[in-house]
């Protein structure tokens, strides 16, 4: 069976106009290469034309669906001017690329920006089937595969950037900071060209959000993993080597070389824009023009494509590098020639593969690139001619091709330095260095490219099932059970009430009081609130609730309508307190903003105000110290939510249910919690135990619920509706 592919791009691999034409791209050929006994691939994106009548929308739809596998987005000039051209080009692409400069902002854009995602989200949701993967693409829609987890978590999400992803400094100043990236976490796989990237990402999700994270994994607030990894996209090898091999290929570039001869040629080829350099490179030229013998001796070919003609700095973009080019032909042209030769418009695919075959250098620097994939393909081009490629070692590019002549675009004197050398190369030189490149080019294509994304992407970790749809069988069992004694454990933070940044700010609301108070009016139901709180805490928001009080995980017991606290373990052992408090003191001096908590029963070092990095760095450092120091004590220690933490290791929660339910005979044992501690609740002995999780992380809990806002619900359901049977 072909899996379905979804592939969600702000653009189609079509452009409906007159005629519907197909547009042909790295996306493209990586998607249409995967085989159908393989793959079954749906597109959805624009279609690059406003279409108002409903009818041609309909008709236009029908065979864009028919002939083409590809679902539309209708979208307004309106929406495509603020969405697109706004917020997509004219705030994001300049952030992502570091080009503060460049950026602007605008709440309208804004508004579109989040309105257009949703479109994508709603068209995504009609047409998706279970078990479809997903997989949306760069930063026109960074919104949406959080909109998609929200509304449908069964899905499996993948999401690519084109582009860098900045260090924190430069993503830190859009006003949408931490909208943006909430955003790409709501995917399952998140993908980028270079570790690079990959590693700001996660310094920034960390910096914005307080996530920490491992390599290769983020664990959100409500427990959902989003995997990352570098999928650096590949070239349409396939149609290069073949386009190399036919006549008209041979034909395009004997002409062409006939045409320069006597002259080396240069040849740079990019989208108009202002991340590639294009100014930069003109001032290189100009230094190795005033520095040249022979000005006839050399060509320059520039192939700018004329991109995002809409925005304001492309138009102005465009005016200087005319201006620019014109000024050094005027300079440094002589009778029977002029150094550069621009062509603001794009070429047929046979002429770019002879323009790149015949050229004797790439001129590659841009001031910042993604990937690069016009680096890729130049190389791809020297099958015969040993052309040498010059490459910033700003593109993603240039991690794969390590054996080009790298430069720092910046730097136009030693681009023009470089490009001396790279004209004096030797052909074994150029040979040598570009067999390699070329092997790694052809093999890592852009099919491979979308293959090993897609694979990681069905790698991802099963989503959790939740019990929303098994409820009915918790619900009957709490029926059956009706008039006899029920046992309620329910853990607080996390569970009952939404976790706070500041513990503190985790009162309870005066609906969970209105919930709780419902409870107590229950027949035969014992509730118990345990928590890792100090006891001082429960007794301060439940001291006036009909219910046992569990505190510090287990240590100490409040029983429902007396004052006094006492001991669930007896004998318990905490010398070793006194040791290990040195210890944290000693880590709270050397990491500004933490601080240690002493219970009665554990001590807890908070890293919650710290630098984020550098807390958590702290606090791996710690774990390992505690854990040889405390190796021969009866004590665990536990790295939770930005805390460490050492317990005495005959407490557990899961202890404290045993000792009350050993107490009386329950029908019903219901636990519920959210974290690592709760799990030994999960695992009392007891026939009649109802275990509830809540959260996605990895649980032994019979039962799963995905929020506190859902447990609440359940309480009331669950509880309160069997009960007045
Ligand atoms: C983004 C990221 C990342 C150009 N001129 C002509 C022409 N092209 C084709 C090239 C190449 C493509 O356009 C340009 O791709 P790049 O990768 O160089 O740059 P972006 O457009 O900025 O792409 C980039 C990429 O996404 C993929 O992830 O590498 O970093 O910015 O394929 O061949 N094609 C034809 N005539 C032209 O005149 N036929």
């Amino acid at each position: 069976m072909p899996i379905n592919l979804i592939n969600v791009s702000n653009r189609l691999p079509v452009t409906v106009g007159e005629k519907i034409r197909k547009s042909s791209g790295g996306l493209v050929a990586a998607l249409g290469g995967l085989g159908a006994e393989e793959y079954q691939v749906k597109w959805i994106g624009w279609p690059g034309a406003t279409i108002v009548d409903p009818v041609r929308r309909a008709e236009t739809e029908e065979v864009l669906r028919r002939e083409h596998g590809c679902i539309p987005v209708f979208l307004s000039d309106e929406e495509t001017a603020g969405h697109y051209e706004g917020f997509s080009n004219s705030s994001i692409w300049p952030l992502l690329h570091y080009m503060l400069n460049y950026m602007r902002y605008d709440p309208a854009w804004w508004d579109h920006y989040r309105k257009v995602n949703q479109r994508f989200a709603d068209k995504v949701v009609e047409v998706a089937q279970p078990g479809d993967l997903i997989w949306v693409h760069d930063y026109q829609l960074m919104l949406l595969p959080a909109m998609l987890h929200d509304r449908t978590p069964e899905l499996k999400i993948g999401f690519f950037l084109h582009t860098p992803f900045p260090s924190f400094e430069t993503f830190r100043c859009h006003p949408k900071r931490r909208e943006l990236v909430a955003g790409m976490l709501g995917a399952d796989l998140v993908g980028f060209h270079t570790f690079g990237y990959l590693r700001h990402f996660r310094s920034t999700v960390l910096r914005l959000l307080g996530l920490e994270s491992e390599i290769t994994r983020i664990r959100g607030e409500d427990g959902h993993v989003t995997a990352m990894g570098v999928f650096p996209i590949g070239i349409d090898a396939r149609k290069f080597e073949e386009r190399l091999d036919s006549p008209e290929f041979t034909r395009r570039r004997d002409e062409l070389c006939a045409s320069d001869a006597g002259r080396r040629v240069v040849l740079s080829v990019e989208r108009m824009d202002y991340t590639k350099g294009i100014l930069h490179r003109l001032d290189a030229i100009e230094h190795f023009l005033a520095g040249a013998d022979d000005r006839d001796a050399i060509k320059f070919i520039f192939v700018s494509v004329p991109s995002r003609e809409e925005v304001e700095e492309y138009q102005d973009l465009r005016a200087e590098v005319e201006a620019r080019v014109g000024r050094i032909n005027g300079e440094y042209a002589t009778l029977s020639s002029s150094p550069i030769r621009f062509i603001h418009g794009s070429v047929n695919f046979t002429d770019l593969c002879a323009l790149y075959a015949s050229a004797d250098v790439g001129l590659v620097t841009p001031l910042i690139d993604g990937m690069n994939l016009v680096a890729k393909e130049y190389i791809a081009c020297q099958r015969e001619h040993d052309g040498v490629l010059i490459l910033s070692e700003f593109a993603g590019a240039a991690e794969e091709l390590s054996n080009a002549l790298l430069v720092n675009p910046y730097d136009s004197r030693a681009v023009a330095q470089t490009l001396v050398d790279a004209l004096s190369m030797t052909k074994e030189e150029r040979r040598a260095s570009n067999q390699a490149m070329r092997e790694r080019v052809m093999r890592y294509d852009a099919q491979h490219w979308a293959r090993v994304f897609i694979q990681h992407l069905i790698a991802t970790a099963e989503a959790a099932p939740f019990a929303s749809d098994r409820i009915e069988n918790v619900v009957a069992q709490l029926r059956q059970a009706a008039g006899k004694p029920i046992a309620v454990f329910i853990d607080y933070d996390g569970t009952l009430r939404e976790i706070e940044r500041e513990p503190d700010a985790a009162k309870p609301t005066a609906a969970i009081y209105a919930l709780l108070q419902q409870l107590s009016d229950v027949q035969n139901l014992d509730v118990t609130i345990i928590s890792g709180r100090k006891s001082s805490d429960l007794e301060r928001w439940f001291s006036g609730m009909p219910f046992n009080l569990v505190a510090e995980h287990g240590a100490s017991l409040r029983r429902r309508g007396q004052r006094e606290w006492a001991d669930m373990v007896r004998n318990i052992t905490l010398n070793w307190k006194d040791e290990l408090r040195e210890v944290l003191h000693l880590h709270e001096q050397s990491t500004p903003g933490s601080f240690v908590e002493e219970k009665r029963t554990s001590l807890v070092w908070h890293y919650r105000k710290t630098d984020p990095e550098f807390g958590a760095w702290k606090a791996h450092q710690l774990v390992d110290e505690l854990g040889a120091l405390m190796a021969n004590e009866p004590v665990t220690i536990r790295h939770g939510r930005k805390i460490v933490e050492a317990t005495a290791a005959q407490i557990s929660k899961g202890a404290a249910v045993r000792r009350l339910i050993e107490e009386k005979t329950y029908a019903v044992v219901l636990c519920a919690g959210d974290d690592q501690t709760d799990e030994s609740m999960f695992e009392a002995e007891t026939p009649n135990l109802i275990s509830i999780k809540v959260g996605r992380e990895p649980s032994r809990a019979k039962y799963r619920l995905r929020d506190p806002a859902e447990f609440r619900k359940f309480l009331t359901e669950a509880l309160l509706e069997t009960s007045t049977m």
